[in-house]
């Protein structure tokens, strides 16, 4: 079965002025489909086509990097897509555990937006910034190099992501140029807190309780 490029949940201009709809739909409609379409070549033909992307990635060191680098490409793009939002930004609520594992794990939100930021500026060369949540249900930022995530069996920190920050040229260059520290900021006017803390109640199954 081969693994399908996902729309974007909103229109290519929507994330304006933060992240201009050239760069969305370019890095969408040729990134993204890139990755997609070269994924489906690796696995062609392999026991991958019936297994999924989690656990393409979960056992990524007995493939081919092809599959490493293009299984990354197809998964990473799909979380940074929906945990974006044009009504997104701020805090989370009160209300949402992430808000609460967030002030419980780095002892505030301004703690936290900082380290992520830190993690997202200093990654030298192309990569992602995360947040994810480990086995011991606690939350930590990481930063991974080109398309690898800590889905994957040959991080030195694996988890499961609940944000993602796509920090390649490729995702800011026409606009920011190389300001990437403005990309960074501007991110946290789009990010979907709604999404984040579903992904962290799912990923987390003792979320309920806090
Ligand atoms: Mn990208």
């Amino acid at each position: 079965m081969a693994f399908k490029l996902p729309d974007l949940p909103y229109a290519y201009d929507a994330l304006e002025p933060n992240i201009d709809a050239r760069t969305m739909e370019i890095h969408h409609t040729k990134h993204h489909a890139g990755y997609t379409n070269n994924l489906n070549k690796a696995i062609e033909g392999t026991e991958m086509e019936n297994m999924s992307i989690e656990d393409i990635l979960a056992n990524v060191s007995k493939y081919p990097i092809a599959v490493r680098n293009n299984g990354g490409g197809f998964y990473n793009h799909g979380l940074f897509w929906d945990n974006m939002s044009p009504d997104g930004g701020g805090e989370p609520s009160d209300r949402m555990n992430i808000k609460k594992a967030i002030d419980r794990d780095f002892g505030s939100f301004d703690a936290f937006k900082a380290e992520f930021s830190k993690a997202a500026a200093t990654r030298f060369g192309s990569g992602w910034a995360w947040l994810c949540v480990d086995k011991a249900d606690k939350l930590f930022i990481c930063s991974t190099p080109n398309q690898d995530n800590p889905l994957m069996d040959v991080v030195p920190e694996e988890g499961t992501p609940v944000l993602a920050l796509d920090v390649w040229e490729h995702a800011y260059y026409l606009n920011y140029q190389n300001r990437r520290g403005d990309y960074i900021d501007n991110f946290f006017n789009v990010i979907n807190w709604k999404v984040v803390t579903e992904r962290y109640n799912d990923a987390n199954p003792g979320a309920s309780d806090l």
